[in-house]
């Protein structure tokens, strides 16, 4: 661990003395100075009062800043603008490499799934996780899950009532879904006429995050997983394709980006470590069962009452045809027949 980080981690629980940092880090005091100067530097507030050196401030974003005071394990890699995390990450697993998390102000080439692109204005939550867990492939959709319930929870922590849709995007939902359409429009104002569907389909609200998760298999075991997760965090709807919010736009103000970043990689780690908890914990901030959905996967569209979802991720509908399940596939709540 390089020793600015450990410094950190031992300033985390109170004042440490300048002599007992240079004996717990194994350098000169004099180094210690140095270290305290360089994080003062970029941007912590560092007092060194009767009892030691104490931190005061934290700056507001970076890499020190998301890891200052986090109990999620990861390295962070912090960059101010970059392609794609994910494609950093991806390097990053080939490398050999486990939990890091490679995070971006701003994304140039952002990706979404099937090739789609993924808006990333500077302002947002970019993070790409690489991690290795003890799992079959076939298991890979539930850290997806996972990260859907991260993520819900880290808008939550922004006072936003964000809710999952199957299988990985968080919205704000409707808050007037059974009004004419004719009449909405989202939290901040826009007119919601402009949708790419057909009259039947909701999108079930606006999309404030999303997921994606790409991965290396062997036979019976992941090599690699890097979860890649967007969130709209102080951006404006305006730099956004139709259908999106942010969570600035949601609460009105800026929120503080760091402890949502932070809440993100917390609750992504203890869930992805007790996998068999996220079903429930998906299952509680849900949209999408009891709802009518159209689902596209690869090998046709299947319509049905979505009942429950399944270990490791599948939707399981009820059809005219009688019970499907859907591993993966897009997915469409449609309004109920008037
Ligand atoms: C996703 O794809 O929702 C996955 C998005 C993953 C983004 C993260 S950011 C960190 C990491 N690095 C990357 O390069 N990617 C990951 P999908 O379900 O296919 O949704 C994509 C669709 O959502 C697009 O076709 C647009 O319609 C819409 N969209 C694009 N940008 C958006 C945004 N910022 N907010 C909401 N909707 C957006």
């Amino acid at each position: 661990m390089d020793t600015r980080r450990a410094l950190l981690d031992a300033l985390e629980s109170g004042p440490v003395s300048g002599p007992e940092l240079a004996e717990r880090l194994g350098v000169s005091r004099a180094a210690v100075w140095k270290h305290v100067e360089a994080l003062r530097d970029s941007g912590f507030e560092i007092e060194s009062g009767d009892q030691g050196y104490a931190v005061t401030d934290t700056p507001t974003y970076g890499a020190a800043a998301i890891r200052y005071g986090s109990t999620a394990p990861y390295e962070i890699e912090f960059h101010e603008a970059i392609g794609s995390t994910n494609d950093r990450a991806r390097e990053l697993a080939e490398a050999g490499r486990t939990d890091v998390a490679v995070i971006a102000d701003e994304q140039t080439g952002g990706r979404g799934r099937l090739d789609r692109d993924w808006s990333s204005p500077s302002g947002g939550i970019y993070a790409s996780v690489v991690i290795r867990p003890d799992l079959p492939p076939a298991h890979a959709p539930i850290v997806t899950l996972a990260a859907a319930v991260a993520a819900a929870d880290a808008c939550r922590e922004a006072c936003v009532d964000a809710r999952i849709k199957w299988p990985n995007d968080v919205l704000v939902p409707d808050p007037d879904a059974d009004r004419d359409e004719d009449d909405r429009t989202d939290r901040s104002g826009n007119d919601r006429t402009d949708r790419d569907e057909d009259d039947r389909t909701d999108r079930g609200g606006a999309k404030l995050a999303g997921i994606l998760t790409e991965m290396r298999g062997e036979a019976d075991r992941v090599s690699w997983i890097v979860v890649g997760i967007g969130v709209n965090a102080n951006v404006d709807v305006a730099s956004l394709p139709p259908g999106a919010t942010s969570l600035r736009a949601a609460v009105g103000e800026d929120v503080d980006r760091r402890h949502v970043a932070q809440t993100l990689l917390e609750r992504f780690h203890e869930l992805t470590s007790e996998p068999d908890s996220v079903l429930a914990e998906w299952r509680e901030r849900a949209i999408t069962i009891g709802r009518s959905v159209r689902v596209e996967t690869a090998s046709g569209t299947v319509e049905g009452v979505a009942v429950d979802v399944e270990f490791p991720g599948a939707l399981v509908l009820e059809t005219d045809d009688g019970t499907e399940t859907v591993l993966s596939g897009d997915c469409e709540h449609l309004r109920p027949v008037e």
